[in-house]
């Protein structure tokens, strides 16, 4: 076979340096939907530190061949083949000219080079590159890059690639050309160019050091009063950089572009960023709270990657948590650092608020992941196709791993290690390896042990045993480690203890925090979190001078992403709730006396038991509710019952009619049993006025929905539907006029209700111009609530009849089909398989248009083998018939582990 035919299994043990290298690129383009023709010149050597090789192999894919040429002679040598270019008996250093052509318009992966709404855009990584133009597609072949991009002018008066613009001039019939310069050596995957008719709103600021920067947001005309937040965003995120790690813009210019065709959120090419409409595009009218907030999140991911990603990029694609795993803990740190109004360690509780959102996301998906047949490590060993590795593993776990450096060594630690990872390997394609060795030689540390978060999977699970000596006023600690009964695809990567930063606190009668002195430490220290570094199987950690019995709180702001086991009493848990100083661990509290009770219940409603609510859980969320020291934006998070997904995975066999009865049957005993303090909370949360999209207006807003969405609940919902409808129609922003609708198709569920339909009717006019609000309209009703009369499936097969509704634009594929089949577990696993088929009938029509969303959509059965026997049974025949007729690489992938 040869090296460029993509083997059944590719293994990290196999690395090889490539062959060859490639120092520069010079790219020309003749932009023409059906036929670009691209010429790309490349200086070509032989690499001395790999084997030599008689001959060159490029990856191509989707290109049609025209010519070649070595240092500018038409040169014969040359085969193309199904996976790329073979180019026999090449001298040691060469110029090579490849000429092909592909077809952008017929491109409907998404990968590569496309046409959306009539304009031109690429996404490279992870392996897109090849289908622009024959290359070492692979993150280790740095070059620099000179485009040249010449279309008509007006059709695509605008032309951009990555880096800075040399000259742009008129052509002939109408052509126009840009020629573009990237200053820096980069690999083919943060390649970009747009082309098309797109208006930019444009900033100068200075950066650091005084330079001028030019910053562009560039959307389709009428998108222009949409764009300010992403601009104020970057601004942002260019500032924070600077400030928390002394990393400044390197370019003159720096661009995003948005796109409404996008497989995922955005990417990060250099200089270039290309983003999902859906992480750019924002106003009042037409974007929630969490849109601003998940805007500002995606555009500080996607700059930060300018340093943690493309100055020093990654080895090979097994070392991809490298750059997503640290890119994502510094966007949640620049998001809790914004909502907390600067880098000060102050404003304890938003932070927390923010840290609860991304532990939530962590445990009900990566914990998931990890328990299923693609469980893999932060660095995978091995993978068939990579774009399914851009997983909660990867990114949200890689980014607890970081995280957990910054927890042992405090955040000047952290910078410690960062500056010295940037001195050791700017502009080098490295592994987790030398990230994990700079933070261990900049705090004098041997991190070795440390290399297992990185090669094992599955999620630690921690048991404490605790034991109070009165006599000797001594307090121990016995922790123990281990997995569980991990699935297999984890087991087999486990090979012992880790180092777990286990952060512990102890707590009085009083609800104080006790003083904390280790067994032979001279005195008690100021601090009362203590960060433990647990690292054997099972360690014992003694504290003396413990003048009562403390009730301990265990693994404070989630200090490791791992699964704690103690028995605390329901009455500790509601202590704990309403007293720790820690306000991740108050929230990890109620959450986990719901759960607890919630699974109970669960449990009754399987085996058809009477169902009854413990008073605790009423009092504690009643008093939590009534709390008004509490900012509302964590007493939203704190009343929020964990979802159907995360309990219905905590159940020996997973049932999701039975946790969906129980939840709801909690949910209406709140609603009911806390009538009075809902409707009051209602209305002391208004916000009226301008809207702000501040974390204190968001969080008056959630806390006022939540009220409302409970009320929704209520045998009789005729308050709720009174408010809702009040509320639908005077909302001067999105999140309350969505938030308003929800609450009104919840209410129809039990009661049936004109309106609600009115509601939908009206978005929909109102809406019908904004295609992601329209998104926002069909995911409100492929979640909703169904009724036996009424199932949801029957509704979401009308929907996919609508003339608004295409497969081909993955945002509303995903706001229809991901929302029923991943978001609504109650209806998607209906018990007459019905969901199973629509979702086995879906996975297949998308595989024929686009892998990458079709594989996505694949995941959503691969816990079968946790669920009930009867579903079990008709989600393996459902597995079955895709994996029988799925064709690509991703799709097979996924289906075959899940089958195995
Ligand atoms: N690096 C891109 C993800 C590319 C996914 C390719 N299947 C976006 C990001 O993580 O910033
Ligand atoms: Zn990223």
């Amino acid at each position: 076979m040869a090296d460029t035919e993509t083997p059944q299994v590719i293994r990290r043990a196999d690395y090889a340096p490539p062959a060859f290298l490639i120092d520069t690129v010079a790219l020309e383009f003749d932009l023409v939907p059906e036929r670009t023709v691209v010429r790309n010149t490349m200086r070509i050597r032989r690499n001395p530190d790999a084997v030599r090789a008689t001959h060159l192999e490029l990856m191509g894919e989707a290109l049609q061949f025209v010519e070649a040429s070595i240092d500018g002679k038409p040169y014969a040598n040359v085969h193309a083949h199904e996976h790329g270019l073979t180019v026999d008996n090449v001298p040691d250093s060469f110029e090579l000219t490849l000429t092909g052509i592909c077809n952008a318009a017929a491109n409907t992966t998404l990968s590569g080079l496309y046409v959306s709404s009539g304009n031109f855009f690429t996404q490279c990584e992870a392996e897109g590159f090849r289908r622009i133009t024959w290359f070492l597609d692979r993150p280790d072949v740095m070059a620099t890059y000179t485009v040249t991009l010449r279309a008509d002018k007006a059709a695509y008066p605008v032309l951009l690639s990555n880096g800075n613009l040399l000259e742009q001039g008129d052509l002939p019939d109408g052509r126009h050309f840009a020629r573009w310069e990237d200053p820096f050596r980069k690999p083919s995957y943060l390649f970009a160019l747009v082309a098309g008719k797109l208006v930019a709103l444009e900033e100068r600021v200075k950066s650091g050091s005084g330079k001028e920067k030019l910053l562009q947001v560039w959307v389709e005309p009428h998108d222009l009063d949409k764009t300010r937040h992403a601009m104020d965003s970057l601004i942002h995120s260019i500032r924070w950089d600077e400030e928390r790690f002394g990393l400044e813009l390197d370019l003159d210019r720096f661009m995003i572009v948005a796109v409404s065709d996008f497989n995922m959120g955005a990417m990060e090419n250099k200089g270039l960023n290309i983003f999902n409409t859906k992480y750019v595009l924002a106003n009042p009218e037409t974007a929630t709270d969490t849109d601003f907030s998940n805007i500002e999140a995606v555009v500080g991911h996607e700059y930060f990657h300018n340093w943690t990603g493309n100055r020093v990029t990654c080895r090979d694609w097994f070392q991809l948590s490298l750059k997503e795993g640290l890119t994502v803990f510094r966007d949640q740190e620049f998001s809790a650092d914004m909502a907390s109004g600067g880098s000060t360690v102050e404003n304890q509780a938003a932070r927390a608020t923010k840290r609860i959102e991304d532990v939530r996301v962590l445990r009900q998906m990566q914990f998931a992941e990890d328990a299923g047949p693609m469980a893999h490590p932060v660095r995978p060993e091995s993978y068939v196709e990579i774009n399914n590795f851009y997983t909660m593993t990867v990114y949200e776990k890689g980014s607890e791993v970081v995280r957990m450096y910054q927890t042992l060594f405090g955040r000047e630690g952290f910078r410690r290690g960062m500056d010295l990872y940037f001195k050791r390997h700017d502009g080098q394609a490295v592994t987790c390896d030398d990230f994990r060795h700079a933070m261990a030689d900049a705090n004098g540390r041997d991190l070795a042990q440390y290399e297992r978060w990185y090669s094992q999977a599955g999620t630690p699970r921690i048991t404490v045993d605790t034991h109070y000596d009165a006599s000797q006023k001594r307090y121990t600690l016995t922790l123990t480690q281990g997995y569980g009964d991990a699935a297999s695809a984890a087991r087999e990567t486990q090979k012992g203890p880790l180092l777990i930063p286990f952060a512990i606190g102890l707590i009085g009668e009083d609800g104080n925090d006790m003083p904390l002195r280790l067994e032979g430490e001279a005195s008690a220290s100021p601090q009362t979190t203590r960060v433990l570094e647990f690292t054997g199987k099972e360690q014992s950690f003694t504290f003396v001078d413990v003048a009562e019995k403390p009730l301990p709180s265990l693994l404070r702001n989630f200090s490791a992403p791992v699964v704690v086991e103690y028995d605390y009493t329901a009455d500790e848990l509601a202590f704990l709730l309403a007293h720790d100083s820690d306000p991740f661990n108050r929230w990890e509290a109620g959450q986990r006396l719901a759960t607890r009770e919630l699974l109970t219940l669960a449990e009754h409603a399987a085996t058809g038991n009477a169902l009854e609510l413990d008073d605790t859980v009423v009092a504690a969320f009643g008093r939590v509710l009534n709390d008004e020291t509490l900012s509302p934006a964590f007493r939203e998070l704190a009343l929020m019952l964990p979802s159907e997904a995360y309990l219905a995975e905590q159940m020996d066999e997973s049932n999701p009619a039975a946790v969906h009865s129980a939840r709801q049957f909690v949910r209406k005993r709140l609603a009911s049993a806390l009538k009075g303090d809902w409707l009051a909370v209602y209305e002391r949360h208004q916000t009226p006025g301008a809207y702000e999209p501040t974390p204190e207006a968001g969080g008056h807003r959630a806390l006022k929905n939540l009220a409302l969405a409970y009320l929704a609940e209520l045998d009789d919902p005729a308050d709720a539907v009174r408010l809702a409808k009040a509320q639908y129609d005077a909302a001067n922003n999105m999140t309350d006029r969505a938030a308003a609708l929800s609450a009104l198709l919840t209410a129809a569920a039990s009661k049936g209700g004109a309106e609600a339909a009115d509601a939908l009717g009206d978005f929909y006019r109102r809406f019908e111009n904004e295609p992601l609000v329209i998104d926002k309209w069909f995911a409100l009703q492929a979640m909703q609530r169904g009724t036996k009369a009424r199932p949801v499936i029957e509704i979401v097969r009308k929907l996919m009849a609508h003339p608004a509704f295409t497969l081909k634009n993955p945002n509303r594929a995903r706001s229809l089909i991901f929302s029923f089949c991943s978001a609504n577990p109650a209806q998607f696993h209906a018990a007459d398989g019905s969901g199973y088929a629509f979702w086995a009938e879906q996975v297949i029509a998308l595989d024929a248009l686009n892998p990458q969303v079709a594989a996505r959509l694949a995941r959503a059965l691969e816990l079968w083998r946790r669920f009930t026997p009867a579903l079990r049974d008709q989600m393996r025949a459902a597995l079955e018939k895709v994996a029988a007729q799925a064709k690509s690489r991703d799709v097979r992938e996924i289906v075959e582990k899940a089958l195995a």
